[in-house]
């Protein structure tokens, strides 16, 4: 019988397991690993960009995110009421001693927990492909990692674009007038590519200009090039809303279920979400050709947003596995968009490696550090905040050899910003380890000096080295993510009643557009107190 060594502890292996360099290579459907230690800490991985990553106390339970009505924009669906720590395609335990053993899936639809004091993969279908290694922590991840490279491929971009993006500023509150501002406010900040976020549109699904942008798309994109930047925009095509014509003119090419029924996506822009089946052939079609009108459009660099709409469990036209068919979709848009640079978000990691150059792989980055209500209270770690995008990022960094992994934006701004001076450096530092480099600071609202520390930071190109999990030196500096990245302590009793009171209420409609008006409200007091245009 073979054996895995992780420090002292030995692990039996099943006899098929095919020896490689650090550890063994087994197929299966389901593989049990019992372990013969208390493990301290279990590593989880979130399914899609904005699912939590990280290393968690075993014993501590992580309950369903609440709000319950973007349990499928925010995790696995199928995932959610798990209660054992558990993750897509991979898991890992460390021992007392600090070694680490992971278990780590080569197959798609794979799933780890830790169960019964074992370490148990399994498959969604009937085979599957394992890594079972050991060894230090970071150069276990990094087989892995290589093994997924060799699997699924690569990215081809050399480096990372530096990107000024219009979400974190302005969010949906954009026109053409406010964005040409920006673009020429850039002057010789060295940014190269200039992206337009959410708000273009006519609407979801319906990926025209509105009639905030009256020059077009492709008048638009000529202004940018124009300034000397590639022109960037922000899709979510595989989202379909009630809404829209798509919904209206194309009912078959949706996600449904076993009854029929479309497959919820989550809700957003003020409704429900549904996907597109992405094995329909006429809905690749339209996938394709929209992919073709914006490069004819002339934008360069792509955000692809909302993906994972297209692995939700459902029924599809093609009776295929969830994730490979959602990486069909993905191999059509990027064939489609040819040599564009191909940005994904809220993705599925793994089924997103080899079709894409950047991933994010956290939630998003926010004005403010933590959002207690939702961490605390609604067991929600997918929400805007700079923690929660700073722990995935630092426990996704495994990725960095496969493709871009995008830590989202940086601020330098002081003005509408309650990060403070050692917050906003944090994600600054974030940004230069994975050298992936964009803000949305807009340049009226950047002091001479808060420009001058932007200036010199999309210049600089530091030495890194990694010191551990989450520690780095940073051109000589030691920077240390460490207190970033640690999960709110458990919930207080006062906390748990609160949550049990407040949760179902997240989902209500009345309180989601609440909440929508809230935000729009903020932005318009924003916008008045320092004009955008
Ligand atoms: C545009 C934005 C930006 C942003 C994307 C995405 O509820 N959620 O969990 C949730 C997470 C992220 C999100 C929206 C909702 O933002 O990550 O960069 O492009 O869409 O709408």
């Amino acid at each position: 019988m073979h054996t895995l060594s992780v420090g002292t502890y030995t692990i039996p292996l099943p006899e098929e397991a095919t020896p490689i360099k650090g550890g063994f290579i087994l197929k299966a459907a389901q593989v049990r690993l019992p372990l013969p230690f208390q493990p301290p800490e279990y590593y989880r991985h979130g399914w899609q960009s904005w699912t939590l990553a990280g290393w968690v106390d075993p014993a501590r339970r992580l309950p369903p995110l609440k709000p319950r009505i973007l349990n499928p924009m925010q995790t696995d669906p199928l995932s959610v009421n798990d209660a054992r720590p558990n993750g897509s395609w991979v898991g890992a335990v460390s021992t007392p001693e600090g070694q680490t053993l992971l278990l780590g899936a080569l197959s798609l639809e794979t799933h780890v927990a830790l169960d019964n004091g074992s370490l148990l993969g399994w498959s969604e279908g009937t085979e599957a492909e394992w890594l079972v290694a050991s060894g230090d922590e970071i150069d276990v991840f990094a087989r892995y990692a290589d093994l997924l490279g060799q699997r699924f491929g690569r990215g081809r971009v050399q480096s990372a674009p530096r990107v000024w993006c219009s979400w974190y500023s302005l969010y949906r509150e954009i026109n053409e007038k406010r964005i040409l501002k920006a673009l020429n406010g850039l002057g010789d900040l060295p940014f190269d590519v200039f992206q337009v976020d959410d708000g273009w549109q006519k609407g979801i699904g319906e990926w025209e200009a509105n009639e905030k942008f009256p020059s077009g798309m492709d008048g638009l994109a000529q202004k940018i090039r124009a300034a000397g930047r590639t022109p960037g925009l922000w899709l979510a095509p595989l989202l379909v809303v009630p809404s829209s014509d798509l919904y209206r003119q194309h009912g078959d090419w949706l996600l449904r279920d076993e009854e029929g029924r479309p497959v919820p996506a989550g809700h957003n822009w003020g409704e429900p979400l549904y996907a597109l089946d992405t094995t329909h052939p006429a809905a690749l079609e339209w996938l394709a050709s929209l992919m073709k009108k914006v490069r004819a459009w002339g934008y360069d660099y792509l955000k692809l947003d909302f993906l994972y709409a297209g692995a939700l469990p459902g029924k599809r036209y093609q009776d295929m596995p969830r994730e490979a068919a959602y990486r069909h979709g993905l191999s059509i848009l990027r064939e489609a968009m040819g040599d564009a640079y191909f940005l994904t978000c809220g993705a599925p990691i793994v089924p997103s490696i080899g079709l894409c150059d950047g991933l994010r792989v956290g939630a998003d980055v926010d004005q403010i550090w933590d959002r207690r209500l939702e961490t605390q209270i609604l067991d929600n770690y997918a929400v805007p905040s700079a923690r929660n995008a700073i722990r995935n990022t630092i426990n996704r960094l495994w990725l960095a050899p496969l493709l871009h992994t995008d830590p989202d934006v940086v601020y330098f701004r002081s003005y509408n910003n309650s990060l403070t001076t050692e917050q906003k450096r944090l994600l600054q530092d974030l940004a230069l380890i994975t050298n992936f480099k964009a803000t949305s600071d807009l340049p009226v609202w950047l002091t001479t000096e808060e420009r001058a520390e932007l200036k010199a930071f999309l210049e600089t190109n530091p030495q890194v080295k990694r010191l551990g999990r989450a520690r780095f030196w940073v051109d000589g500096r030691e920077v240390d993510f460490s207190q970033a990245i640690e999960l709110p302590d458990p919930k207080s009793p006062l906390e748990h009643l609160k949550s049990a009171l407040i949760g179902p209420l997240t989902s209500l409609p009345l309180v989601l557009q609440i909440n929508d008006w809230l935000g729009k409200r903020a932005m318009e007091q924003t916008l008045r107190d320092r004009p955008a245009e």
